[in-house]
């Protein structure tokens, strides 16, 4: 399926995994309005068999964020209320029907980051960069990032990127958080895919517990916490599925943890 600047369609041979491709590489995949909302409308009517997602971008980069050329006319109401659909719209990434993994090249920059930041794992090649340009345009971020980067990677970092214009390369990137994975250049999306075809391969109750639930604990006081973690751990030792996992491993027929 091809919606205008973004590609979906099904990988694995249970059709386990879906792709979701932004193809606006001439305008090395900027996020114009109606990019924003078919990214929503595709978690929102996603496909019963997908059970995780990647996310990439075609060309020599992965995406530079907010379309500047639709920031132009836009009044202050307009701006909440553009901010408030970039909001909907990575909600329903993170938060979504499935893990989501963003394979990461070139520039992850403003916007791009901040898309990034709502996926669930980032896995960037060696030829990535981040940045925040919106401190040196005059702006703000506006698509979450001023909630999600900084539980990645602090506030006094995301506070630097802003007020110095400060870009780090993959291998400092890593280093800081921004990404989980460091591969060769090239090699991001193969290596989300592999991600991708093992997480679909989980229980789905953890999958939710590990999207939906454990970001509402980390955000709650301790004491909360404790009581959220007891009730889904209930619950998901609770399903067949966990049952014969269990079953398995006793029986001699699951993997072992091995060292790497
Ligand atoms: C764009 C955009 C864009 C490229 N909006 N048109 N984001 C930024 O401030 C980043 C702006 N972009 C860049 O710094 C560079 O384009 C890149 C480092 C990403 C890539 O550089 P390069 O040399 O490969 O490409 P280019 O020649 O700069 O751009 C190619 C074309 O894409 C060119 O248009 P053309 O008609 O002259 O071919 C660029 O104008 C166009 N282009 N990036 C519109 N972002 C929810 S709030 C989020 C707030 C933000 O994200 S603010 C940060 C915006």
């Amino acid at each position: 399926m091809s919606k205008k600047h973004i590609h979906f369609e099904l990988y694995g041979e249970q059709h386990e995994v879906g792709i979701i491709r932004l193809t606006r590489a001439a305008k090395r995949n900027a996020l114009n309005d109606g990019l924003i909302l078919a990214l929503r409308d595709l978690f929102e009517k996603m496909p019963a068999s997908v059970r995780a997602a990647v996310i990439d971008g075609e060309g020599e980069h992965f995406c530079a964020g907010l379309d500047l050329s639709e920031l132009q006319e836009r009044d202050a109401s307009q701006g909440v209320f553009h901010s408030r659909m970039w909001h909907a719209a990575l909600e329903h990434v993170q938060y979504g029907p499935v893990p989501v993994i963003a394979a990461l090249h070139g520039a992850v920059v403003g916007g791009g980051l901040e898309l990034a930041s709502a996926c669930h794992i980032r896995v960037a090649d060696d030829t990535t960069f981040y940045a925040l340009p919106e401190g040196s345009r005059g702006i703000f971020v506006g698509g979450g990032g001023a909630v999600r980067i900084p539980r990645l990677i602090g506030t006094a970092r995301m506070t630097d990127m802003m007020l110095t214009g400060r870009v780090y390369n993959a291998q400092d990137g890593e280093r800081i958080g921004l990404a989980q994975y460091l591969v060769p250049a090239g090699t991001a999306f193969d290596k989300a895919c592999e991600l991708a075809l093992r997480i679909a391969g989980n229980a789905p109750m953890t999958n939710y517990a590990l999207t939906h639930v454990l970001p509402r604990i980390a955000d709650q006081p301790a004491d909360q916490g404790f009581m959220t973690e007891a009730m889904m751990a209930a619950i998901a030792q609770s399903a067949p599925a966990a049952k014969e996992r269990v079953r398995a491993f006793l029986e001699g027929r699951a993997d072992k943890v091995k060292k790497t």
